[in-house]
């Protein structure tokens, strides 16, 4: 039963951001509208001091004229009253990347292998989503388990974006930094 409405999406219950800590491989993205994150997406989330949530995360991007390189990200969240729902302030180590102030959702995860994340930038006049953004990420490098597969392709459904992602590819473009 899915409305495709932002405010109806369901999140992760009791979402766990200690156990969500370490490193995520993006395996899969739906893209926004404009410059994005192309490949090689490695996030890296902590939990500081205080308890707030912190993350880096590196991808392949082209920016200006036809400029390679990889993009190197930092991004702290702002608590709200759903533990699974996070405002995200985000900003690159050089000034000419992205940057800004995303809703950061987690969808579902298990901890161990996989994670869907959304991420609405703009909601319509009728409460869909106008443009938005979403990762799936794996613990493992080589992708999703067969067994977590079948999971994520019902949350893709149950967020309306199933068939809108391309696969993220790790070509080791962004290892050196
Ligand atoms: C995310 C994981 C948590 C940390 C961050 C993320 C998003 C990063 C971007 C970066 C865009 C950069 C561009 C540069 C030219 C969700 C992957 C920071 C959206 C387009």
């Amino acid at each position: 039963a899915q409305d495709c409405q932002v405010s109806n999406i369901q999140v992760m219950q009791n979402f766990d951001r200690s156990r969500y800590t370490g490193r995520w491989y993006a395996v899969a993205k739906k893209d926004p509208v404009g410059l994005f994150l192309l490949d090689n997406v490695i996030t890296q989330f902590s939990v500081d001091e205080s308890g707030k949530m912190t993350a880096t995360a590196h991808g392949r991007v082209i920016i200006l004229n036809n400029w390679e390189m990889c993009a190197n990200m930092f991004a702290t969240f702002e608590d709200t009253p759903d533990p699974a729902k996070f405002k995200m302030r985000y900003w690159g180590a050089a000034s000419y990347l992205q940057s800004g102030n995303d809703d950061h959702w987690v969808i579902d995860t298990d901890y161990d292998n996989y994670a869907i994340h959304y991420s609405c930038r703009e909601v319509d006049l009728d409460g869909t989503c106008l443009d938005g953004y979403s990762f799936i990420f794996s613990r493992h490098p080589t992708g999703l388990r067969p067994e977590d597969q079948k999971i994520v392709t019902n949350k893709k459904k149950e967020i309306c974006l199933l068939g809108k992602y391309r696969r993220v590819g790790h070509t080791g473009f962004c290892e050196s930094s």
